[in-house]
């Protein structure tokens, strides 16, 4: 039976002989997968900076789990105490990321749930309550379009700049025709009192194959002050060849 393994590498060994300093990964722990076909680590997802209502460390995927016939996520906590087995599983996920949603000062989750791979998917909040976060979702995010990997990737965020951060999904796959073209569609919520189950505004890829939305980040990337959303793309409207192309919108996004 084939096994594959995770390695959480953590530490290093500075070497005084030169001016700058040098880091040699070595592994801090490891997880390992006991089924042939399970892609452990399909995503890796680390809690840094959450708050303290955060009961895990770290998320990791298994992207298909042969027995079960599904993905599942595995929710671990890696400092003392140290989890030999996941602290809490979500059957059917394959990807999270996490968020101050509601603006309460404790973080909530946001999971995507893939049954049958990426034909069905749906995005999960779950709420950090005094103790740790709900085990019950509270909002549901459903995908416009089946089969368009709806939330394949996310990032977390604060676009609007209102202080409360904002979720976005992507959605690679999306199609606009109907031959099933793949166009790829990204959706940003707005965090507040309450996620909306519709998005507050969406953007879609420019081209047939464009699978826009393969990979999303937000940060500040010309230091204004205020996050920008940069998206990748697979193909670009125009140039006639398949490559990766970035989308950064800095501060596009004004309301
Ligand atoms: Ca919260
Ligand atoms: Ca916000
Ligand atoms: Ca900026």
């Amino acid at each position: 039976m084939k096994t594959c393994h995770l390695l959480f590498a953590l530490c290093c060994l500075p070497l005084a002989a030169h001016a700058q300093t040098q880091w040699v990964l070595q592994p801090f722990m490891q997880y390992f997968g006991h089924v042939r076909g399970t892609v452990l680590g399909f995503r890796v997802k680390g809690f840094v900076g959450s708050h303290s209502n955060n009961p895990y460390n770290v998320a990791v995927a298994e992207g298909y789990n042969p027995i079960i016939n599904d993905p599942r996520l595995l929710f671990y906590h890696i400092s003392a105490p140290q989890d030999t087995i996941p602290r809490w599983i979500v059957w059917g996920a394959n990807n999270v990321d996490y968020g101050d949603f509601n603006d309460d000062s404790l973080t909530d989750l946001a999971i995507r749930k893939s049954i049958n791979t990426d034909h069905d998917d749906t995005v999960l909040v779950y709420l950090g309550n005094a103790t740790g976060i709900d085990t019950i979702p509270s909002f549901k995010l459903l995908a416009e379009q089946q089969r368009s990997a709806f939330g394949r990737r996310m990032c977390v965020g604060d676009l609007n700049n209102d202080g409360t951060d904002d979720l976005v999904v992507t959605a690679p796959t999306y199609y606009l025709d109907f031959f099933g073209q793949e166009y790829g569609k990204v959706y940003v919520y707005f965090g507040g009192s309450a996620i909306k189950s519709r998005p507050d505004f969406t953007i879609t890829g420019n081209c047939v194959g464009a699978g826009f939305g393969s990979q999303c980040v937000i940060g500040d990337f010309n230091s204004d002050g205020f996050n920008d959303l940069a998206i990748r793309g697979l193909y670009q409207s125009g140039t006639g060849f398949s490559y990766g192309y970035l989308n950064i919108r800095p501060r596009q996004i004004r309301f």
